[in-house]
């Protein structure tokens, strides 16, 4: 005898809300409009059996990637810890005592060789990151050198300095950077949890002076901070309704660090980290996903779940900003026996 096939009414339901919402925010792109995602929609996506959003996921990803391609990223901190913000997660801020010694800007001629070690190792963006709540003018005059010589390299630039205001951004896109990164880190009603130094809406602003001066946006979240899934749903529609959605979208599992307020929240579930990967990738059809920080702690087997649910792009190197990254070795590794290519790999 046959098995019988038991679905529930309300995931039937969640399926089709679903899909209607997708099919709907496809249209409007096609048509030139902006498909806004509402919290509903975003949510009867994770509500999908795991196998019918990981299908979902794969079929958005396929028409815009290769989906055995993955992109890589190098991290540096060119000016690590002592940070004035108060971020919960983070072990750069002043506010915890965390182990990390604060330092002064890193020499140029240090950036650059990290830069030249990252290209020679496959990286093709080079992302160097400053724990600064917003960069001084002298600053800006040495980041955008360190930008200048990474790029005469032949790689994309990235840097993440805090916040920005339209004059400082004007500065970096003229100094020829490609993405700023800056991070909306998770729902707007979960945000005064998790930080108080610094608004959603200063976040907000960053991101409109960064994409007023024709910079590309890098701009994710944070998940495994004890938010629940509506507030995980609420993030995405926040990146999902930028207009237009960011070109980038790192995705980070929250690395415990001993000392910040966050260390000691429950971990959350893997299925749920992979089904927040298929979410952005379906409301962000054409974003690099970023698989981010949490590599370190995660089995390969999750991780090659994240690239089916549409990740398609890694920090690579062994050190994120102060916390371990997979060894470039093990990468390598993971991507050989996945069959999959690097970006900018000769095919
Ligand atoms: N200071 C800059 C800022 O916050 O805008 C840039 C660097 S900050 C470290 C960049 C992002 O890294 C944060 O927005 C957060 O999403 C992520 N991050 C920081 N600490 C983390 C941790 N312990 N685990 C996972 N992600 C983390
Ligand atoms: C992002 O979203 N994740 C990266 C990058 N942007 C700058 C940073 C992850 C930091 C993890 C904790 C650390 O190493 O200090
Ligand atoms: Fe500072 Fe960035 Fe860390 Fe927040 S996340 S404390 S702004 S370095």
């Amino acid at each position: 005898m046959k098995p019988i096939a038991i679905v529930s009414l309300a995931s039937l339901r969640a399926g089709a809300a679903a899909v209607t919402a997708a099919t709907a925010a496809a249209q409007a792109r096609e048509s030139g409009t902006v498909a806004r995602w509402s919290v509903e929609a975003i949510l009867a996506l994770y509500g999908l059996p795991f196998m019918d959003l990981m299908f979902r996921a794969q079929e958005v990803h396929r028409q815009h990637f290769n989906s055995n391609e993955v992109q890589l990223s190098t991290l540096l901190s060119i000016k690590t810890g002592g940070c004035a913000e108060d971020c919960g997660y983070c072990p750069q801020s002043a506010h915890f005592e965390t182990g990390v010694e604060a330092s002064k800007l890193m020499p140029l001629e240090e950036v650059v060789a990290a830069a030249n070690a990252a290209k020679a190792q496959g990286a093709t963006r080079f992302c160097m990151g400053a724990a600064w709540r917003s960069p001084k003018e002298r600053d800006m005059e040495r980041v955008s050198a360190m930008i200048r010589e990474v790029k005469a390299l032949g790689m994309e630039t990235c840097v993440t300095l805090g916040m920005l205001n339209a004059d400082q951004a004007n500065g970096l896109k003229e100094a020829g950077l490609d993405y700023y990164n800056h991070n909306l880190d998770t729902a707007p009603e979960f945000y005064e949890r998790i930080i108080s130094t610094r608004t959603y809406q200063d976040r907000l602003d960053t991101l409109t002076h960064v994409r007023d001066a024709g910079i590309h946006v890098c701009c994710g979240g944070i998940v495994g901070l004890g938010e629940s899934r509506e507030q995980r749903a609420g993030l995405i529609a926040q990146l999902a309704n930028l207009d237009p959605y960011p070109e980038s979208v790192p995705i980070n599992n929250l690395v415990q660090v001993d000392g910040t307020p966050l260390a000691g929240t429950a971990p959350i579930d893997p299925f749920e980290f992979v089904r927040t990967i298929a979410v952005a990738r379906i409301t962000m059809p054409q974003t690099m996903v970023r698989l981010s920080a949490g590599r370190e702690a995660m089995h390969e087997s999750m991780q090659a779940l994240c690239f089916l649910a549409g990740a398609n792009s890694v920090f690579y190197g062994d050190k994120l900003l102060t916390t371990a990254n997979p060894q470039s070795q093990r990468d390598q590794a993971l991507f050989a026996r996945l069959g999959m290519r690097t970006s900018g790999q000769a095919a």
